[in-house]
């Protein structure tokens, strides 16, 4: 088998019969190094075909025309790819619910395979298209190293509790991927996407443009390649200066999965660059699977419900805490808060769809310092994060906020007001860490 058989999980219990196989790509968008797409193509075999599918969600929550954008350019490079090997691209608007099993009928499809995601929204995607179809849906984990249904079958308490179980199963999952086959049953004919249509017809929210950052696989491994050669050395050492520039900046490539996590744990593990790398892979494996052991296990992970019940409950104690400063959604979304370092943050995040994730940490927690309850400022923090990054509507983005919020994955320190035993950060803390001066003048304004 080219897949490991523990990164395939089923959805239904409806069989696999012989037939073309369709692959519902969502979250992982490329072609290389890709186990939902390797898995697909081995069902396929030599004697039906593998169909590639795309459900374009013309709502997606908190999505805007800087996502659509950006993603849509990744995917018109995929559909190329794809035809160089002879495997057709299908993109179709819609509810998946109704695209997904409409489509396995008009191909007189066998079985579908789809990508892992931990998301309650996607979950709700994958139970609809499971219960509608007569035939075998299964999901492959092809954004994790470990597998996340592997690491742990509940949610972690913290890095410290899901390091060893990740770091005991890496080697065993950090193997190299096999090249995508070319495609040698006939393939049903399909019109090339006319992509130009297709986005003059986009009804998505223009009012945040597109950033140039170049999208697609190739743009996402020369940046891989960039990183490990001229920063990962520094990476351990100056990530938290955000006048630095010292960080992989691969997250959008991440989460439109226009690159394979493995792969720059692949390119890491092999860089030699030491500290830099322990550093980088802790960030990339263990931070970022345990945002997806928590999305998994926690149907509130979108809310301020997810926090943990201590967080909760200090909180709640100082729900009637007098504010330093009570600012609105739109204030902040405006960048018009008293303070020059808050709004040189949410001006970098803005302009650029990136925002420095040592900024992103003291930027939530002003929020929640600065907002009528604990309440609003999750959904402010969660909504600003998801409508200007280009790496929202994320299970990183999940966390992150939850984190500085809300004491997720984090233990209690000294009592504050507003915070409770939530753990502070204030102004004074990133001027020791680094240049704020010369941030807010980058940024400011
Ligand atoms: N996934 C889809 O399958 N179809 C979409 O139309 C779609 C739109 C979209 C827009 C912005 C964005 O950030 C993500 C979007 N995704 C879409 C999902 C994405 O691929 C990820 O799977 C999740 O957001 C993270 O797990």
């Amino acid at each position: 088998m080219l897949v490991n058989p523990a990164r395939i999980h089923r959805l239904n219990a409806a069989p696999h019969v012989p037939g073309p196989i369709l692959y519902w790509m969502s979250r992982d968008q490329r072609t290389a190094d890709n186990w939902g797409l390797l898995h697909a193509r081995e069902l396929a075999g030599r004697d039906h075909p593998l169909v590639v599918c795309f459900c374009l969600v013309p709502d997606y929550p908190g999505a805007t025309l800087r996502h659509y954008d950006f993603m849509l350019s990744g995917l018109a490079r995929v559909e190329a790819d794809l035809a160089a090997l002879g495997i057709p691209f299908i993109l179709r608007r819609g509810d998946p619910g109704v695209v997904i099993p409409r489509l396995v009928a008009e191909l007189g499809a066998g079985g579908v395979v789809t990508d892992f995601d931990p998301l309650r929204i996607k979950q709700g995607w994958q139970r609809a298209v499971a219960l509608a179809l007569p035939v075998a849906l299964m999901e492959v984990d092809g954004h994790n190293v470990v597998p996340a249904r592997q690491v742990s079958p509940k949610q972690e308490y913290a890095a410290r509790t899901i390091r060893p179980k990740i770091h005991r199963l890496f080697g065993e999952y950090l193997e190299e991927f096999p090249a995508l086959e070319p495609q040698a049953a006939a393939a049903p004919s399909q019109p090339p996407t006319d992509w130009e249509a297709l986005r003059a017809g986009l009804d998505v929210d223009a009012a945040v443009s597109p950033v140039d950052l170049v999208a697609g696989e190739d743009a996402a491994r020369e940046a891989l390649a960039r990183f490990v050669t001229d920063r990962l050395a520094v990476y351990a050492e100056r990530r938290n200066d955000p006048n630095a520039g010292a960080t992989s900046r691969l997250s959008a490539y991440f989460h439109f999965g226009q690159i394979a996590p493995q792969r720059a744990a692949l390119a890491a593990a092999a860089s030699g660059r030491g500290e830099g790398q322990a550093a980088f892979l802790e960030e990339l494996v263990v931070r970022r699977e345990l945002s997806d052991n928590f999305c998994l296990h926690n149907p509130h992970h979108d809310t301020l419900a997810g926090a943990p019940v201590w967080a909760l409950k200090t909180l709640d104690e100082h729900r009637a805490d007098p504010r330093p400063y009570c600012y609105s959604r739109e204030e902040f979304e405006g960048a018009r808060t008293h303070s020059p370092l808050w709004n040189a943050a949410q001006n970098e995040m803005r302009r650029t769809g990136f925002m420095h994730g040592y900024m992103r940490m003291y930027w939530a927690k002003k929020i929640l310092e600065w907002s009528s309850s604990p309440e609003e400022a999750h959904a402010t923090a969660l909504a600003l994060n998801d409508r200007y990054q280009l790496d929202g509507r994320d299970p990183n983005g999940h966390v992150g906020v939850l984190w500085s919020l809300a004491g997720l994955h984090d233990r209690p320190w000294k009592t504050r007001p507003v915070f409770g035993s939530v753990r502070y950060m204030n102004e004074r803390g990133c001027r020791r860490k680094f240049d704020a001066d010369r941030y807010i003048e980058r940024w400011g304004g």
